[in-house]
């Protein structure tokens, strides 16, 4: 880690998606600085985020005067900027590393993290409506579920044990680049909210490919960093 705000600034918020960045960050070795944010009773951003970029969300980087927001984003630009070489993915639209890095780049954001949004409202809501309404709350959202979020998780969850299926005999990083890749980066932490809140359609593989993040010495050094915990990281039950 740097101790100059010249270079590279992380804002980090606690236990969200800046933990992608913080893992990067540390498989790049380059220096950086944490700017560490925490969460409001609410679960929200401080307004102080807001600062930094007018979305008020994490992960957000300052680099060379520039702000970035959106973390598939953050991790195109570093992997470009400082890590082709190691963690890059050649583009070429004929190459099926780079199709499934690009997939899985924007199906954390754009397909899964949705689905896990969904099926997380619905607990937080049955918990904080008044007791009295809670029946029919829960009767909702347990619908809800039912009909539309449950059969996309299940799908979800076939879909990544199928990718890593597919990638197991190239290094088992889901671009099957044989390195760890931008997908890889985004789905570190799709996956293990995936593992929390929808563990029933979560398969072995995935559980194998989330430890495989966890055992990176990188990966350790994040978890030993202040503000480099995850409250919902994957332990084996
Ligand atoms: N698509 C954005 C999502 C950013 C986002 O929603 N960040 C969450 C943390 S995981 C956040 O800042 N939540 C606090 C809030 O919404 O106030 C990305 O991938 O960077």
């Amino acid at each position: 880690m740097g101790d100059s705000e010249s270079g590279i600034v992380l804002h980090h918020l606690e236990d969200s998606r800046s933990h992608r960045i913080l893992w990067l960050l540390e498989e790049l070795e380059v220096p950086y600085t944490i700017k560490e944010y925490k969460r409001l009773p609410n679960k929200q951003a401080p307004p102080e985020l807001r600062k930094v970029h007018p979305l008020g969300k994490a992960p957000v980087i300052t680099d060379g005067g520039r702000t970035f927001a959106e973390s598939g984003l953050i991790i195109e630009y570093l992997i470009g900027r400082y890590g082709e070489d190691k963690f890059g993915v050649k583009r070429d639209v004929n190459s099926e590393a780079w199709i499934d890095n690009t997939f899985f780049i924007h199906y954390s954001e754009g397909s899964v993290q949705p689905n896990l949004l969904q099926r997380a409202l619905g607990t937080v809501v049955v918990k904080e409506v008044p007791f009295f309404v809670r029946p029919f709350a829960r009767l909702i959202f347990g619908k809800i579920d039912e009909a539309a979020t449950s059969p996309d998780l299940e799908r979800h969850g076939q879909l990544i044990e199928a990718q890593l299926t597919k990638v197991e005999s190239k290094g088992g990083w889901l671009a099957g680049a044989g390195h760890p890749t931008s997908a890889d980066f985004m789905m570190s932490i799709t996956l293990q909210i995936f593992l929390k809140d929808a563990p029933e359609y979560a398969g072995p593989k995935t559980k194998e490919y989330v430890k495989r993040i966890q055992e990176r010495p990188a990966y350790k050094k994040v978890l030993a960093l202040p503000g480099g915990s995850l409250d919902f990281l994957y332990t084996e039950s």
